[in-house]
Order: structure tokens, then sequence, then C-alpha cells
């Protein structure tokens, strides 16, 4: 398997952690970003939208961070990276979607308008959004990890999907030590094989 990335985006890493996790053979195909390589005709043969990561599985072409992970637990079922009945299946996909649709974009908008944006493009607005937003998320998963180590049954894609997101939280000042369960969280999935080569 392929997959095309920026090392440094939180949704490659994402993808990454899952690999490293499912312990499936991979090469890293690196993508650009600072020259938009992922903008470029060859590439957007791959994701036409041009985003990244996009995974390659011989004649299989998948993209979005979240489907890949999908998609990696159901080809090493051996590493349980997913759930066992209906139940745990569901609540990871809804852990995951509240990371696709609502935590981050969220933390995608602060980064964008507190580090990445030249100063005259940033809007004070869409940070103080998105710092709602991010406590709207994770003051619920804090209550969920609260006697958990993992926020479905056992490590699954849900903390992959969730942690690599929060991973950039130090980078635009938001102290996880507001909420100590996720904190604690935290520092489980920085203990991790995966996590360790991923993030160095
Ligand atoms: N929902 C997508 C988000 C992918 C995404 O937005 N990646 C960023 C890098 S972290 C990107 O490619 N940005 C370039 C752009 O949107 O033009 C996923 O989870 O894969």
């Amino acid at each position: 398997m392929k997959l095309h990335g920026f090392p440094m985006s939180p949704n490659t890493r994402r993808a990454l952690l899952g690999l490293e996790e499912s312990e499936l053979a991979y090469e890293l195909v690196p993508v650009d970003m600072m020259t938009a390589a992922h903008k470029q005709p060859d590439y957007l043969k791959l994701h036409p939208m041009g985003r990244v990561p996009v995974l390659v599985d011989g004649d299989f072409v998948l993209w979005e961070s979240n489907a890949i992970l999908r998609y990696l637990a159901e080809r090493a079922p051996y590493k349980q990276l997913d759930g066992d009945s209906a139940r745990s299946r569901a609540e990871i996909a809804q852990w995951t979607f509240v990371n696709a649709a609502h935590l981050s974009p969220a933390l995608a908008h602060i980064f964008a308008h507190t580090i990445r944006l030249p100063e005259e493009q940033r809007i004070a607005k869409l940070v103080e959004n998105g710092r709602a937003e991010v406590a709207r998320c994770v003051g619920p998963l804090d209550a969920r990890l609260q006697g958990r180590d993992w926020i479905v049954e056992r490590f699954s894609i849900a903390d992959i999907s969730i942690g690599a997101s929060l991973a950039v939280a130090p980078m635009i000042g938001i102290d996880l030590a507001a909420y100590p369960h996720v904190a604690a969280w935290m520092s489980r999935l920085q203990g991790r094989t995966a996590w360790k080569k991923i993030y160095g």
C-alpha cells in the first residue's frame, strides 16, 4: 500500500497511525503541500478534491482519513481496531463522525486563523467560534473517558481519529489539562509504539 500525504498534516498522521497500528506494509509518498503538489493534475487524478491523504492499495484508491482508518481496520481484522458488535461499531462511528464533522474542522480553523494565514487574512471571530466548537466536543469526550481507558470498548480507530486531531491542541493554545480524563487518555496514546513512531 502507498499513502500519499504531507507528513506534518494531522489528517495524514491519522492515516499513518492507522497504518502503524494495523502493522500492514506501506510506503509513504510525500506530497509537498508547500509547493502545492496536492493541486497538480497528476495528484488530482488520485484525489479530485486536492487534499491529503490518499491511500492506494493496488487498484483501489481511497481518500478521507477516517474512511482510510475503517478500511485498514477491516484489512487487519486480527488487530481488532474496530468494534465487535453493532453497538460498539456504531459508537466508534459516532466519535469518528464527531471528529470529521466538528472537531477537526474547528481545530483547522483555529490553526489557519492563528498561525497559517498571513495576519491580514486572519479573522478573530472564526478563532472564537472554533474554540467554542472544540470545547463543545472535548467536554463530552472528557465525560466519556471518565473511568475508561479508551473511547469505546478497547483501543480503536475512534481513539486514533480523535487523538490525531487533538495532538495539535498545544500548538494552538488549547490546554488539555482542563480536561483531566482527555489529558490522561492522550498520555496513554502517546505511550503507544505507533504514536512514538509517527510523532517522533
Ligand atoms: N476530511 C479530510 C480532510 C483532509 C484535509 O483537509 N487535509 C488538509 C491537510 S491537513 C489538506 O489537504 N488541505 C489542503 C486543501 O484543503 O486544499 C480527511 O480527513 O482526510
